[in-house]
């Protein structure tokens, strides 16, 4: 009797070790900033582009349309700051509404910036005819969508847009559900 329940002890042990981790290896969430820009906006690429990133495994968390004013296409975008480009980009994203929007998947930083493809669109249409920005850019600066270009840049880029949503900068953009 006592070596029965021993060896039923033993087997509901190795299950639950089985099942925890299958569920660690499966289920690392990662999330990451993307933005449809005013260029895709006004071309309507806005259906196409969500039904794109649902397709290919991504949730979308949060979603919002603003319009960028000066200051907040500055800040967004202040590692280019001193670039020649700037004061173009700055133009640009400001010349009418965006959506940005918190995506969440496995590897979500990386597969979202392959999903969009090069920075110039015109160079996507050629290398990577698949890709959001060939599908629906022009040029190096007018390429449709934004994506966070690592996981310290989506938990800045999340918290611009969405702050009550990874409040502080400690806050880990790894999720291990
Ligand atoms: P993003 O940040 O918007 O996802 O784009 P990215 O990483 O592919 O490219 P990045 O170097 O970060 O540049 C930011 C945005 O600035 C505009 N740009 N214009 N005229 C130019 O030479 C030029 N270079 C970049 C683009 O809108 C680019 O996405
Ligand atoms: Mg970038």
């Amino acid at each position: 009797m006592e070596k029965l329940s021993l060896s039923l002890l033993f087997i509901l042990l190795s299950i639950s070790l089985f099942d925890s981790s299958q569920t660690h290896a499966g289920t690392e969430k990662e999330k990451t900033l993307a933005m449809i820009k005013p260029d895709g906006l006004l071309g309507n690429y806005t259906d196409k582009i969500k039904m794109i990133i649902l397709e290919s495994g991504f949730s979308i968390l949060k979603e919002v349309m603003v319009q960028l004013d000066e200051d907040n296409a500055k800040h967004f975008y202040i590692e280019h700051s001193g670039r020649n480009f700037f004061p173009s980009l700055i133009k640009f994203m400001t010349s009418g509404p965006v959506i940005p929007m918190v995506l969440e998947k496995e590897n979500a930083v990386a597969d979202w910036r392959a999903l969009i493809g090069p920075t110039d669109a015109r160079k996507a249409k050629l290398s990577h005819p698949q890709s959001i920005r060939a599908m629906c850019g022009s040029d190096t600066e007018r390429n449709c969508v934004h994506g966070s270009d690592s996981p310290k840049a989506a938990a800045r880029e999340i918290s611009f847009f969405f702050p009550d949503m990874l409040p502080g900068q400690d806050i880990p953009i790894h999720e291990e559900l």
